[in-house]
């Protein structure tokens, strides 16, 4: 019996172990076009593996409710310092352990059970964490949904400040996980000091952009806080951030992470983030710059090649994100993003504003993100190339597995991370 259940276990092992390498070796073959993810340099991905992952800090850096934590201190401070110099913000704490943790913290310290709070819906771009589902619900807010114009797709602002005046919520959410274009924040800034309401910026999506100088800077357009994730479009470890450039709300950020939403940290995360830093204080304009071009060419080639992608009247996008409506050619998007990872591409389907709730699990929209693919150095002509994939699964119904073979071909020589240390650009 013994041998028995030991046999079964090193099977068990095995299969992990095997899974991993599959893993590994799969998504090396494929084209990633998750907009929330992103790929980290091997320097980065070698700091990320030691023994601060096995170690506890809780409290900051030099005021520690723990021994042992020297070298820990000073590398937290330096990301600390270099992710406030990108973001130009005065004050920055990266001990969010993701960009959910860094809302929830963020509400919780502006707001208290029964307050009201505005953000967009999900079918309109807003994050799980900023609606009834997640942190707000959890909190007990009253949340409202800015209106939204389709036209224009983004808030619509005369109708958002008659809402706003009338209900005096306590924060006004901006950011979004669908966000192909900069969000009205001088506007809803100027409507939250009439009622005394803070400017939260969910940076998630668009950090790296906002730091490679090609979306609004939240902060410089009259944003009190930002909250985000640190690995979009900023190609970092998994985790978060908030940041803010006021001394007051800044206290309030800093207790709403610990000790209320985190104990520990995650403390092997903050050497490979500072290094990230680091990068992108070198590479980031760069970067930054020709992921936006690579979203627009992308976006310009699916639509000239008949792919319903969404916004042409607005030039399509102005951030990583691409958006298909493909209902509108009678197409599941469930079963194109099927068939796109038969193919090795990998994408999601998507809510769009137009949407209904009910529609999650077969929505009208693919949201397509070209991060990832730019850091491993892919340019114009490359989006053109997958664009022409994308027809072929989209529209053309051609056999994925055929394709794949193509894919895989194509991503062969696109193997090294761009935009970092151990890249050239
Ligand atoms: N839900 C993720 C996204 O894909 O946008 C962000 O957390």
């Amino acid at each position: 019996m013994k041998s028995k259940n030991l046999s079964h276990l090193e099977r068990i092992k095995r299969q992990i172990e095997q899974e991993i390498k599959e893993q590994n070796a799969w998504r090396s073959e494929c084209i990633n076009l998750i907009a929330s993810e992103n790929i980290m340099s091997k320097i980065c991905e070698r700091a990320y593996v030691s023994d601060f992952m096995h170690r506890y800090a809780e409290g900051e850096p030099y005021k520690r409710y723990y021994q042992g934590t020297k070298y820990i201190d000073d590398i937290e401070s330096i990301a600390q310092e270099l992710m406030g110099e990108l973001l130009h913000t005065s004050f920055t704490d990266v001990r969010p352990i993701s960009g959910t943790i860094a809302n929830y913290a963020a509400l919780s310290a502006f707001t208290k059970p029964c307050d009201a709070v505005f953000s967009l819906a999900t079918a309109a771009g807003g994050h799980i964490s900023h609606n009834p589902v997640g942190a707000p619900g959890v909190l007990g807010l009253d949340v409202h949904c800015y209106p939204f114009d389709n036209e224009i797709f983004n808030i619509d602002i005369d109708k958002a400040t008659r809402e706003i005046i009338e209900t005096k919520p306590k924060v006004l959410i901006l950011g979004a996980s669908l966000f192909l274009f900069p969000h009205p924040v001088e506007e809803i800034k100027s409507i939250a000091e009439e009622v005394g309401a803070v400017v939260m910026y969910d940076a998630a999506h668009v950090l790296g952009l906002i730091m490679g100088g090609e979306f609004q800077n939240p902060i410089r357009e009259g944003a009190d806080i930002i909250t985000s994730s640190t690995h979009k479009t900023f190609p970092g470890p998994q985790g978060g951030l908030v940041a803010t450039n006021h001394a007051d709300y800044f206290k309030g950020l800093k207790r709403g992470v610990f000790p209320r939403l985190t104990s520990n940290h995650h403390l092997h995360r903050l050497p490979a983030l500072a290094l990230t830093a680091l990068e992108f204080l070198n590479y980031g304009e760069a970067y930054a710059k020709q992921t936006v071009k690579n979203a627009k060419t992308l976006a310009e080639e699916c639509y000239s090649l008949g792919l319903p992608v969404i916004c042409e009247h607005l030039g399509f996008t102005k951030s990583h994100q691409v958006v298909m409506d493909v209902k509108k050619l009678g197409i599941s998007s469930k079963e194109a993003v099927e068939n796109l990872e038969r193919a090795n591409i990998i994408t999601n389907k998507n809510l769009l504003p137009w949407d209904t709730i009910k529609q999650v699990h077969d929505p009208s929209g693919i949201r397509f993100g070209v991060q990832e693919m730019t850091r491993f150095g892919m340019k114009e002509s490359e989006m053109r190339v997958i664009a022409e994939f994308l027809k072929n699964i989209i529209l053309d119904k051609e056999d994925p597995e055929k394709v794949k073979e193509d894919v895989v071909e194509f991503r062969r020589e696109f193997q090294e991370v761009k935009y970092g240390f151990n890249g050239e650009r």
